[in-house]
């Protein structure tokens, strides 16, 4: 069983309901538990701002997945939900699901980066995965409570 960490961002259509379904989807992945949901936060947009606001939260998961299993089936899933009817036609994906860390794992490849190659720099990744994993060492051996004392929460807060 690997322990796993994963990011959920979403800024279109209904962003709780969609944090809600793909939470609900993760936990029918095959030999896949949800160990923790953090809290939902509305963040800044990173990157353009001409956007609406981001609903972000972190997951922790227990899974016997392998990594490039697990970025298939999450994959998967921002495809199914990931997508909001907008006047008759599927606009563009709304589900973002991003995998930050895979037990000790440092992999750096094409399709996979693990640990997630920004997660240091974003205060919507580093809060919410303190909320649940305070205590968090990350492969590097830093400590998440060093991190995020690094980066504001510039205007995040609870969705
Ligand atoms: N990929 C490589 N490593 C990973 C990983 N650890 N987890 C590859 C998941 N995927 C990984 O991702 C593109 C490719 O990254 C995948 O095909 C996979 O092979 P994507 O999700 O299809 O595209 P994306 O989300 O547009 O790209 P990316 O790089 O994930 O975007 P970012 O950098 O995550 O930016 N502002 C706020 N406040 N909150 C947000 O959540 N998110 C973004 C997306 C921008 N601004 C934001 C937020
Ligand atoms: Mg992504």
């Amino acid at each position: 069983m690997a322990i796993v960490f994963i990011a959920l961002g979403a800024n279109l259509g209904d962003p709780s309901s969609q944090a809600n379904d793909a939470i609900e989807a993760i936990k029918t992945l095959t030999s896949t538990q949800v160990l923790q949901v953090s809290p939902f936060y509305r963040s800044k947009p990173l990157g353009p701002q001409d956007q609406p606001d981001y609903l972000n939260a972190v997951l922790k998961i227990e899974t016997t997945l392998l990594p490039l299993e697990l970025l298939s089936a999450v994959q998967e899933i921002e495809k199914n939900l990931g997508r909001v009817r907008k006047s008759n036609r599927w606009g563009p994906r709304t589900l973002d699901l991003d995998i930050l860390l895979y037990d000790d794992l440092i992999l750096t490849s094409e399709i996979l980066t693990i640990p997630h190659y920004d997660m240091k720099n974003r205060e919507f990744v580093l809060y919410p995965l303190f909320d649940i994993a305070p205590e968090l060492v990350l492969p590097d051996k830093q400590r998440i409570s060093d991190l995020l004392q690094k980066v504001p929460m510039n205007n995040m807060v609870r969705w």
